[in-house]
C-alpha cells in the first residue's frame, strides 16, 4: 500500500485512551478497517518504562499481524529500538532534519498548524503532515486553537502536495469536510479508542467521500 493510501483512517492510541485492553481495541479497529496506527504513551495516565516498551511491542505485533503501518509518537528511540515503520513529531519536539538523520527512511510524519510550518515540514524531510486541530476537542490538553478545515484547503491551494491528514475532533460525521478540504485521510484517537466497534462506520464514511471526490 502507498502512504497517501495507508493514511486515510490513521489510528492513534496509548492505553489512557482506552476503556479496555489495548490490544483488544487495537485488533478490532483494524478488523474495523484502520490503515494505519500511531502508539501514543504519553500523559500523566500513560504507561512508563518497561511496562511502555512492552505495551509497544505488543501493539506492533499486531499491526504486523494484519500489515499495518506501526509510528510511534514522539519517542525517536523507541522507534528504532523496536524497528517501528515510523516516527510523529509535533513543533515542539526534536528537530526535524535531525530526527530524519536519525530515522534514515523510515516514515517521518510532522504536525502542522499553518501554512507555513507545513512548508518548512516538506523541505525538512517529512513524509506526511498532521494538520489540526480540526475540530473542538478534550484528548489533548495542551492542544491549539481550532483552525477548521480551511487550514487544508489553505496548505493545498499554497502548493504543498504532500501527504496530509486531519486531525482532532474528528468522528464519522465531520470526517467528509476534513477529506473534501483535501485530506488523504483523518487521524482520530477518541472516535475509535472509545468506541472501536464502530470503526467500521467510519472507515466506511471515509471510503465513500474518498470514492465520490
Ligand atoms: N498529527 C498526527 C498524525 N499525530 C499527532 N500525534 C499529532 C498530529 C500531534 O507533537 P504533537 O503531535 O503536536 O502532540 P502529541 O505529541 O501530544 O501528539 F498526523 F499522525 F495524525
Ligand atoms: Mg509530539
Amino acid at each position: 500500500m502507498n502512504l497517501r493510501e495507508s493514511l486515510e483512517l490513521y489510528f492513534i492510541m496509548g492505553s489512557q485512551n482506552c476503556l479496555k485492553h489495548p490490544v483488544l481495541v487495537l485488533e478490532e479497529a483494524i478488523v474495523g478497517g484502520i490503515t494505519m496506527f500511531q502508539f501514543r504513551e504519553k500523559g500523566t495516565k500513560g504507561l512508563k518504562g518497561h511496562a511502555r516498551v512492552k505495551l509497544a511491542i505488543e501493539l506492533q505485533h499486531m499491526c504486523r499481524k494484519y500489515s499495518v503501518p506501526f509510528i510511534v509518537n514522539d519517542d525517536v528511540e523507541l522507534a528504532l529500538f523496536i524497528d517501528a515503520d515510523g516516527v510523529h513529531i509535533g513543533q515542539e519536539d526534536a528537530p526535524i532534519e535531525g530526527v530524519r538523520r536519525k530515522i534514515g527512511g523510515k516514515l517521518l510524519g510532522v504536525s502542522c498548524h499553518n501554512r507555513k510550518e507545513a512548508g518548512l515540514a516538506m523541505e525538512s524531510g517529512a513524509d506526511y503532515l498532521g494538520v489540526g486541530p480540526m475540530f473542538p476537542t478534550d484528548t489533548k490538553q495542551d492542544c491549539r486553537k481550532v483552525r477548521g478545515p480551511g487550514v487544508i484547503q489553505s496548505i493545498r491551494a499554497g502548493g504543498i502536495g504532500i501527504p496530509l491528514v486531519g486531525i482532532g475532533g474528528i468522528h464519522e460525521k465531520n470526517a467528509s469536510q476534513v477529506l473534501k478540504a483535501g485530506a488523504d485521510g483523518v487521524a482520530v484517537i477518541s472516535a475509535i479508542s472509545r468506541n472501536p466497534c464502530r470503526t467500521g462506520m467510519l472507515a466506511r464514511a471515509v471510503r465513500d467521500t474518498l470514492l465520490e471526490s
